[in-house]
């Protein structure tokens, strides 16, 4: 799909080092908590739109297959909010495929909607600068928005009468000396979203307001830990706010629980590792995987400890990794 009213667009997912977990509840998906990821490479979505004055409704296709109501809902809900920047009602053909298993738990939604953020807007001729894309793809998923960037980005939480909001770039990707193994845990898709879970945890949990008043000065040893490249100070925090997090939800009525027991055997080999001077961090998301921090030098031994480990199915090896760009027309939206 390429000519007027047309783009291609890929993005990579993101994993957080501090979390996002909640909302504000005064609308437009703002987060009730900042936020710092790092984007990854070695795993992209490539989203095709097409703009066509022909169609009768948007038309999304994800991985080769129609997507389901609820996907194609929040796709068209983005694409709205650019026809009216646009001043147009055409209807749009969307092309999303992953290059990583959907299912592998690392956030497909992330990538996917700030590829469809950066590839919307540039077919119907709208500004791609970083900020732009950021704040469309976040409307959509908060998660995204950090994906528009590449290297480590971080989101503020929203206040009150905002309706603009974009991350921002923390440190380029080659910043710190990074490796991200994942201990895949499970081929199965998780049975409660993000969405759901967050909303659930925000309406039920007694320890939901604590984490909300916890969360900044978390965010802000991560953000101090990045730039000052100190990787153990990160790794602490960075698993300090995964556990909290996950500690939120766990209180809920009833608890949204992620973890399987895989989750605390590869928790309790990250330990063990550290325990021998191994450098590794756990994080870990809406989901049962456990994704370790770690340096290039340790990654060969956290790899082999993490596939030793009684439910650890396989392993993925990431690093820190550039933003959504446009593919054919050497436009990007974020840094390196
Ligand atoms: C994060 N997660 O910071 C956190 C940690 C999952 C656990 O952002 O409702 O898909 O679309 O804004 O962004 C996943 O939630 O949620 C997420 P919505 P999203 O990466």
């Amino acid at each position: 799909m390429s000519g007027p009213g047309s783009a291609r667009a890929v993005a990579h997912p993101n994993i957080a080092l501090a979390k996002y977990w909640g909302k504000r509840p005064f609308g437009h998906n703002l987060p009730a908590v900042p936020s710092l990821s790092v984007t990854l490479a070695g795993m992209c979505t490539t989203t095709a739109v097409r703009f066509d004055a022909a169609l009768d409704a948007d038309v999304l296709t994800l991985n080769g297959a129609p997507a389901a109501p609820g996907a194609l809902a929040r796709a068209t809900g983005l694409l709205d909010r650019v026809r009216a920047e646009a001043g147009t009602a055409a209807r749009a053909e969307v092309i999303s495929d992953n290059d990583f298993p959907t299912s592998a738990g690392l956030a497909s939604s992330a990538s996917a909607f700030a590829a469809m953020a950066l590839a919307a807007r540039a077919a119907l001729g709208l500004s791609i600068d970083a900020s732009a894309i950021s704040d469309l793809a976040r409307r959509t998923s908060v998660s995204a928005a950090r994906s528009a960037l590449g290297g480590f980005a971080a989101l503020r939480a929203g206040v009150a009468g905002d309706e603009v909001l974009a991350a921002e770039p923390v440190a380029p990707a080659d910043h710190l000396d990074l490796r991200v193994v994942v201990a895949v845990t499970t081929e199965a898709a998780k049975d409660v979203s993000s969405t759901k879970g967050m909303q659930h945890t925000a309406d039920t949990s007694p320890y939901y307001p604590a984490w909300v008043e916890d969360a900044p000065r978390l965010f802000a040893r991560i953000h101090a830990a990045v730039l000052a490249r100190d990787l153990e100070a990160l790794g602490i925090a960075a698993e300090a706010s995964a556990l909290r997090m996950h500690a939120s939800a766990v209180a809920a009525a009833p608890a949204v629980v992620y973890w399987s027991p895989a989750t605390l055997g590869a928790l309790a080999t990250v330990r063990d590792l550290r325990a021998r001077g191994v450098a590794a961090w756990s994080t870990i998301d809406a989901g049962p995987h456990v994704k370790v921090l770690t340096t290039a030098g340790d990654e060969a031994e956290v790899t082999r400890a993490l596939r030793a480990t009684a439910g650890v199915l396989r392993t993925l090896a990431t690093h820190p990794g550039p933003g959504a760009a446009l593919v054919g027309s050497g436009g990007s939206a974020g840094q390196p």
